[in-house]
This record gives structure tokens, C-alpha cells and sequence, in this order.
């Protein structure tokens, strides 16, 4: 029995409710909870989420980064390239295949003065802005903040793969893209401000800026599948950030459903552009260096965002990442967790995880 200060949120998933709630300014979460107190489970607005100063450090200007080859790196990078002066060294595509590479332009970076963008990177000492990955358990959460050179919003609201007494919490990880945390980030820190007013109702083409910029990560695909734990979301990303990320996702909570067709048709129109996938993975073009299609790819989302394109300069391959599979028992999970020659990894389902090893040279 719990005696509720304030809750929160309260989501019914398959397996019982899932509640997060306040007690003595601690927040505290948990499956199956009883309450004692009648909750209040009216949706009240969040309150203004503080950055620790940690996160606020690794958003500073003119930093290398690295960014994820799907649409959800790429529009990720541009704002960072816009916003914080950063620039775009490398690529990179880890989703526990075996191709998966890392290209950069300049094979002499020395990767721990790059931040690497919508990319799980486990190696602790490398700085990631990323939301794919979710700790083991807490233990995992603790030494992932230790680094102090990472944000990630699982970690931030302490969301783990495995937690003792609750089981799996995997369903209420954060389920939108690197992009549209970074966006919140930037304007939570003041960096993106009243002055840039995205657009969400552009048309482009047979779909809105909004369905672009959703498209990332699949925010409508998700809602649609997993509402309660979106909404949740959704309401923590708009404490986060500002106006431009409270207009997107008040859109996406109100019209998840009507915008199911828009996220189809921008996969289309992604792979028209010569993307592999429907998600805007350019990796293929990077590998054939097909540098035409690339740019045209990177034109098309900065015409879209009315921003600076991504730089297309020659990129090579580093040639020394293979990526894997396991399952996500404790014991696969921990020798992925404790092997160095980890790159990457991060769950795919709640039975599956992906993981990238470095080879050696
Ligand atoms: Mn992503």
C-alpha cells in the first residue's frame, strides 16, 4: 500500500497498472500499485522539467558529432548544426546487423571529442544524445548518469529493462525520436527560442511538416500501437521544451489516428528519395557513394525544415564493427553489458536486444 502525494500519471497496461508518483519530492514508480488515498487521475500538465547540468554540458556550441543515418538522425543533426554550431564528422548505422559501420570523414578523429547523435554508444567516456537505449536495471541507471557525458530519456526518468518486484518495464519506455528530445533540450535550455517558429501544417508535398518530422522513430505508428504510455510522453516532452514542442505533440495526441496515411506516405517518399527503409536509413547511399542522392536526401529535409542541409563530404567506412542479436536474458544482457569490446547496444522488443562489438584492428 502506497499513500499517493500526487500522482502523476496513471497507465493501465496488459499486465496491471503502471503508476508514477511523488512522494517527499522523490519521484517513485511501480506495476500493480495500490493506492490508499483516492489518486487523483485527472491529467494535470507536468511541471517544468530542470535539466541536470550534466545534460546542459554536453549541449554547448561547436562540438564534432556523429550522427544515426535514418530520418530521425538526420533531422537530429540539423538542428544541432543549426542551433549549436556543431558539426557533422561522421555517420553511423548500429542496429545490430552485420554491415553495421561507422563512416567519418577525417579516419584520424579521435571519437572521444565527438558526440554521437541517436546512437546507443555504451563505451563510457563517449558522450550520446540518444533515446534507444534503456538500462538493465537501476544499477545500469547509476552508472549511465556516472559517465556524465550522456542524455538519454529513459535514463533520465529512470525507465529499466528489469526492476526487482515490478518485472520488465520495457512498455513504458520513451517511444518517439531522438529528434524531438533534442528539440525539447534545446528549448528547454533557451537555445532554440520564440524566434524559430516550426511550421507543423506546411504542406510538403502530399503530407505536413508535422508528418515529417513524426516520422522519426514513427510517433503516430507508436501512438496509434502503445496511446497511454505516448501520451505520457507526450506530456513529459512539452514540460521539457517549449512552444515548438508543445504545438507537435499536442498535434500528435489529438490526431494520432487521422495521421496514420501521412506517416505512410512520408515512408514513400523517403524510399523515392533512395532510402532503404521507410524510416530515411541512407546507409545504402553512403555505402555506394551515391553522394548525388545523398545530397538531394539531405536537400529535401532541410527545404522541408528551412534549414542548413547536413554537409555530404566524402566519408569512409572504419571497417571494424560487426553487429549481433541475443535474447535479453540477464545472462546474454550482462555479457553484452561487461564484454569491452561493446560498441552499441540497446533492446528491440522486449526479447530481443542488439548489440555492435569492435573489432580489433
Ligand atoms: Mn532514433
Amino acid at each position: 500500500m502506497v499513500d499517493c502525494v500526487f500522482l502523476s500519471t496513471e497507465i493501465k497496461y496488459d499486465r496491471g497498472i503502471f503508476a508514477e508518483w511523488v512522494v517527499d519530492g522523490e519521484v517513485k514508480m511501480c506495476y500493480n500499485v495500490k493506492v490508499r488515498k483516492q489518486p487523483d487521475f485527472r491529467r494535470k500538465r507536468m511541471s517544468k522539467i530542470k535539466l541536470s547540468d550534466d545534460i546542459k554540458k554536453i549541449f554547448v556550441k561547436n562540438r564534432k558529432c556523429i550522427i544515426n543515418t535514418d530520418i530521425d538522425g538526420i533531422l537530429a543533426g540539423m538542428f544541432l548544426q543549426h542551433f549549436l554550431n556543431w558539426e557533422v564528422v561522421g555517420f553511423s548505422s548500429c542496429s545490430g546487423a552485420k554491415n553495421d559501420e561507422l563512416w567519418l570523414t577525417d579516419k584520424n578523429l579521435d571519437l572521444k571529442d565527438c558526440v554521437f547523435v541517436d546512437l546507443p554508444v555504451s563505451i563510457p567516456g563517449y558522450a550520446v544524445v540518444d533515446q534507444h537505449f534503456v538500462s538493465y536495471d537501476k544499477a545500469a541507471v547509476d552508472a549511465y548518469k556516472a559517465d556524465g557525458n550522456k542524455a538519454n530519456p529513459n535514463v533520465m526518468r529512470e525507465r529499466v529493462f528489469w526492476k526487482k518486484g515490478a518485472g520488465g518495464e520495457y512498455t513504458a519506455k520513451y517511444p518517439f525520436g531522438t529528434v524531438h528530445f533534442v528539440l525539447a533540450v534545446l528549448e528547454n535550455m533557451g537555445i532554440i527560442d520564440s524566434s524559430y517558429k516550426i511550421n507543423p501544417a506546411k504542406k510538403i508535398g502530399d503530407f505536413e511538416l508535422a508528418d515529417l518530422i513524426f516520422r522519426a522513430d514513427r510517433v503516430i505508428g507508436n501512438t496509434v500501437q502503445y496511446t497511454d504510455n505516448c501520451k505520457d510522453w507526450a506530456d513529459w516532452l512539452i514540460a521539457l521544451g517549449g512552444h515548438n514542442t508543445e504545438a507537435l505533440f499536442t498535434i500528435a495526441k489529438k490526431e494520432y489516428a487521422e495521421r496514420k496515411t501521412a506517416e505512410t506516405k512520408v515512408g514513400a517518399k523517403l524510399k523515392e528519395l533512395g532510402c532503404k527503409r521507410a524510416d530515411g536509413e541512407c546507409s545504402d547511399l553512403l555505402r555506394t557513394k551515391d553522394r548525388n542522392k545523398t545530397e538531394a536526401y539531405f536537400k529535401f529535409v532541410a527545404d522541408a525544415m528551412e534549414l542548413p542541409p547536413l554537409p555530404v563530404e566524402p566519408v569512409e567506412p572504419i571497417g571494424r564493427l560487426a553487429g549481433e542479436r541475443t535474447d535479453t536474458a540477464k545472462k546474454s544482457v550482462e555479457n553484452v553489458m561487461r564484454a569491452s569490446d561493446t560498441f552499441s547496444y540497446a533492446y528491440v522488443s522486449q526479447r530481443q536486444l542488439s548489440y555492435t562489438k569492435i573489432k580489433e584492428k
